[in-house]
């Protein structure tokens, strides 16, 4: 009999009635058959009890300071171990906090469950006023890639099992799973409890690609005189790790990786076209997309930056719909990229010609001439700092300790940390993605350090920062590896815009000089105040170091950034002149 029978109801001598079990056992019970050994979420009405009972049980009950940075956590670590990553909110208020995680999750095609708390059924679907009554189900649907409600104990088992192959098989994303305060009180038969449970099996099914899919795409290629792939983070997501590398070095092919990418093959591979971006997309005939969309990352494949020779596109995504969404797809690969990787290595055999060397050759030259320009500036030791010079420092640290997981938000120090900071191994950067948010930070800290026990680095802009700031007392409650940065520069942009019309300061500045830092020692961390790069390659150096949590404010010169980073195109232009 298992521990969680037996702490529901233990049979005495006297007692012949049946062992029991209820709903809030039989959920725990279902997650640790599942391997799910950890759940990040914010106690309260109707599921304190379900965190502490899966503390009581062995699992790692995670509690945040707020819903979304929890959610974000989840996402994460269905990002990092491919099984996804369970979030744990309240009803209605707890729940929509949640939900603004679940749906970037799903956006971004990582696997997740939310699992929220939701208040009496019958009252809710009469709108008669219960606490904290919400439809969440209905509200949660189109935000995911799947809502499920359980109302019976004996359907916990199947319930949760769907909710996993939901959020992991085909493309990941978002799972709701609602689960009604009743529930966790019902009771049953504990064997039959226990065999109403199950252990999905084959969570995320290999997709394997049709043969002539794979003929086609080789035969495209074959073709190619200027051949480029791109590597999206369905490609880091996929854990094809060798056999990506076995591709790129087989083939001969340059690379550009999207921005959580990189390190897939290391930022200073030979092959790596990252710092010839704009040649290598403009100038390529044959692009190869591996796990990354046609989006406004990518300019949707068309346009000014894509430049003017004729494209044909080779796609491997395991969504079907993916192809020819935003440009026709010469060669559409369906398949997971594992299964699709393989196959183009086993098509291309042993005698596969590399591409013509003035491409290679054209691009590595571009390379080494944008990184020759780019390492002065990022040696600088300028007081108050700019970009470049306090990312100089950083770059050194993460090309010695390449272990460490970087999180990365902001605009220009989203923008430049991704230029400037070379990534070494696959996973270890983990940023705004698909919707550009702000406030993923501190959730992705936690949860990267929890799930992979390696060292973390946040690098944060002063404003993407605060969307999750308070989340350091639970880095600090947890004794976390992570040291966070923060690009303090007074403000969203720049810290130097003014009010022409009023008292109040202008909307993208903060209180002037502000001391993040000693956030972190109200905490019992480290804070640290880092004016000059000496300063910061000290602390961060340091905090790697000793594993300490830590909060270094990186005071940078308020007038060092654009608005709006490298997308400053994309704000909308008034037509009118005042
Ligand atoms: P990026 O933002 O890095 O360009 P995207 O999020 O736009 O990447 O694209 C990721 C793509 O990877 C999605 O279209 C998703 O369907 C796909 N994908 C995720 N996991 C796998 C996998 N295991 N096999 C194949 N495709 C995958
Ligand atoms: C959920 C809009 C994009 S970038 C940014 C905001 C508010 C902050 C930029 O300032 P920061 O960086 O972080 O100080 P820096 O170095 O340029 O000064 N709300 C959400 N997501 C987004 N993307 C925004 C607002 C935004
Ligand atoms: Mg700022």
């Amino acid at each position: 009999m298992s521990a969680s029978v037996q702490s529901v109801a233990q049979p005495t001598e006297e007692d012949t009635s049946p062992a029991l079990t209820d709903g809030f056992h039989l959920v725990i019970d279902a997650l640790k058959l599942n391997d799910i050994k950890t759940i990040y979420g914010v106690p309260g009405i109707p599921i304190t009890d379900l965190g502490r009972m899966a503390q009581a049980e062995g699992m790692r009950v995670i509690s945040f300071r707020h819903e979304q940075h929890a959610g974000n956590a989840a996402a994460i670590a269905g990002f990092l171990t491919k099984k996804p990553g369970v979030c744990l909110t309240v009803s209605a208020p707890g729940f929509l906090n949640g939900l603004t995680a679940l749906a970037n999750a799903t956006t971004n095609c990582f696997p997740m469950i939310l699992i929220s708390g939701s208040s009496e059924r019958e009252i809710v679907d009469l709108q008669q006023g219960d606490y904290e009554e919400m439809d969440q189900l209905a509200i949660a649907k189109p935000l995911c890639k799947a809502a499920y409600r359980i109302l019976h104990a004996e359907d916990i088992g199947i319930g949760v099992a769907r909710a996993i192959r939901a959020a992991c098989s085909g493309r990941p994303g978002g799972v709701y799973l609602d689960l009604p305060a009743k529930l966790f009180s019902q009771t049953m038969d504990a064997v039959a409890g226990e065999a109403s449970l199950h252990k999905v099996i084959d969570p995320a099914p290999a997709q394997l690609p049709a043969p002539a899919s794979i003929d086609r795409a080789l035969e495209v290629l074959k073709g190619a005189e200027r051949p480029l792939i791109i590597f999206g983070k369905g490609a880091a997501y996929a854990q094809a790790d060798e056999d990506i590398r076995a591709l790129v070095e087989k083939s001969g092919i340059p690379y550009l990786p999207m921005s959580m990418a990189k390190g897939l093959l290391p930022d200073t591979h030979p092959q790596s076209a990252g710092a010839a971006r704009s040649l290598a997309l403009k100038e390529s005939d044959v692009v190869v997309m591996i796990g990354a969309r046609l989006n406004w990352l990518l300019s949707h494949g068309k346009g000014k930056t894509w430049g003017t020779a004729p494209k044909k596109f080779i796609q491997i995504d395991i969504e079907p719909t993916e192809m020819d969404s935003n440009v026709e797809i010469a060669a559409p690969v369906v398949g997971d990229i594992g299964s699709c990787v393989a196959a183009l290595l086993e098509g291309m055999g042993d005698n596969w010609a590399k591409p013509p060397s003035d491409w290679t050759n054209a691009i590595r030259t571009k390379v080494e001439t944008n990184v020759a320009r780019m390492a002065p500036k990022l040696q600088n030791n300028n007081v108050p700092m700019d970009y470049h010079g306090a990312l100089g420092v950083l770059k050194t640290i993460m090309a010695e300790k390449t272990d460490t997981i970087l999180v990365n938000e902001g605009a220009n120090t989203l923008d430049f940390a991704r230029s400037i900071i070379d990534i070494h191994k696959p996973r270890k950067r983990l940023d705004v993605g698909t919707w550009g948010v702000m406030g993923i930070g501190m959730g992705f800290a936690v949860a990267a350090a929890i799930e992979t026990g390696c060292p973390v680095l946040a690098v944060e802009g002063d404003s993407a920062f605060g969307f999750s700031g308070m989340e350091i007392e639970t880095i600090c409650r947890y004794n976390l590896p992570v040291c966070v940065v923060v690009f303090n520069n007074n403000g969203i942009y720049r810290g130097t815009d003014t009010n022409p019309a009023g008292d109040d300061v202008a909307p993208t500045v903060f209180v002037k000089d502000s001391r993040y830092d000693m956030m972190m020692q109200a905490f019992g961390g480290v804070g640290v105040n880092a004016t000059s790069p000496d300063e910061l390659r000290r602390a961060v150096t340091e905090a790697l170091a000793s594993g300490k949590p830590t909060l270094v404010n990186a005071v940078i010169d308020p007038q060092a950034g654009t608005e709006s980073g490298r997308i400053g195109n994309l704000n909308p232009q008034s037509v009118v002149k005042k």
